[in-house]
């Protein structure tokens, strides 16, 4: 008999368990957070869309850096991991200007201590992909880094290796996304160590909750762009005048179902495979 999963950690919308001494298993729920409050009412389907990304991706960059997927279960929504060391920085790879980085441009001039040209617009393309790193600030929100700081925390050459890595896995996604019709303008990865020191990829990968996935078509730099999958449950969150502060509002049966089928229209343009044949059977998406 196997031993019970222990549960160590709650993320927003997730939740982190101890299978055994080298083993995780990391469950996605169907919840769904807007402006930072999870809502009461889930979005079906949305943690099996988002580990079927994630362990499409994991499968699709082996090549580039190995992870820590170790195998999808058959719910789609649960993936056993290897238990590794984390890096205490978070890896945020910018294409587009968004965000928090575009709040530090317009205030600075810079992102992480890179100097951008001046005259940027909102959402705007970047001259290159850029590494903004972040730490994990005990009070929530995440708190940009530079370079510098990244590399005193983790040590200059590793620091070195992560950057070289995101900017790969963020080329190879955003040439596929873009291929399919969706700008990948950032995204977020998680890396660790494993027992021999090798730098691994963890947690989710260009997923849309660790990501800013925007339709390609509609693309207008000079505002904010409408997020591919989470519009329909903002727009409708902001039409009730919801001062958004938690509880958030319930979400009526329609808005769940135009967010679930944006949700499903993500992951089948980016895996090109039915989301039915997903619920079938998961292992589809490792290829
Ligand atoms: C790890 N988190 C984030 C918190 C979640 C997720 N492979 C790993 N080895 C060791 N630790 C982690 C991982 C991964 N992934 C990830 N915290 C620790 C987190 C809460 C809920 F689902």
């Amino acid at each position: 008999m196997p031993e019970a999963a222990v549960h160590i950690g709650s993320g927003k919308v997730r939740e982190l368990y101890a299978l055994d001494d080298e083993r995780l298993l990391l469950v996605a729920s169907d919840r769904v957070s807007t402006f930072d409050v999870i809502l009461p009412t889930p979005i079906p389907d949305k943690g099996r869309v988002l580990t079927g990304l994630s362990s499409f991706w994991f499968a699709r960059t082996a090549h580039i850096v190995p992870n820590h997927l170790l195998a999808l279960r058959e719910d789609g929504r649960s993936l056993e991991c290897r238990r590794l060391e984390m890096l205490p920085v978070e890896v945020v790879v910018r294409g587009y200007l968004s965000g928090s980085a575009w709040r530090d441009y317009r205030e600075t001039g810079s992102v992480c201590g890179h100097v951008l040209p001046a005259g940027l617009r909102e959402s705007e393309r970047l001259p290159a992909p850029t590494v903004t790193p972040a730490t994990k600030a005990e009070s929530g929100h995440d708190e940009n880094i530079d370079g510098s700081t990244a590399a005193r925390l983790v040590g200059a050459d590793r620091w070195a290796e992560v950057e070289d890595v995101a900017l790969e896995l963020y080329a190879f996604a955003a040439a596929h996304a873009e291929r399919r019709g969706i700008i990948l303008a950032d995204t977020k990865f998680e890396l660790g160590l494993d027992t021999a020191g090798t730098l691994v990829l963890a947690d989710e990968a260009l997923t849309p909750d660790s990501s800013r996935f925007w339709p390609a078509d509609g693309y207008a730099p000079g505002g904010p762009q409408p997020s591919y999958d989470k519009q329909y449950v903002r727009d409708y969150c902001e039409s009730l005048g919801w001062d958004k502060t938690a509880p958030g509002p319930e979400v009526p049966d329609e808005v769940v179902a135009g967010t679930r089928a944006r949700y499903v229209e993500a992951f089948e343009l980016l895996t090109e495979l039915a989301f039915a044949d997903y619920i079938a059977d998961p292992q589809v998406v490792l290829g």
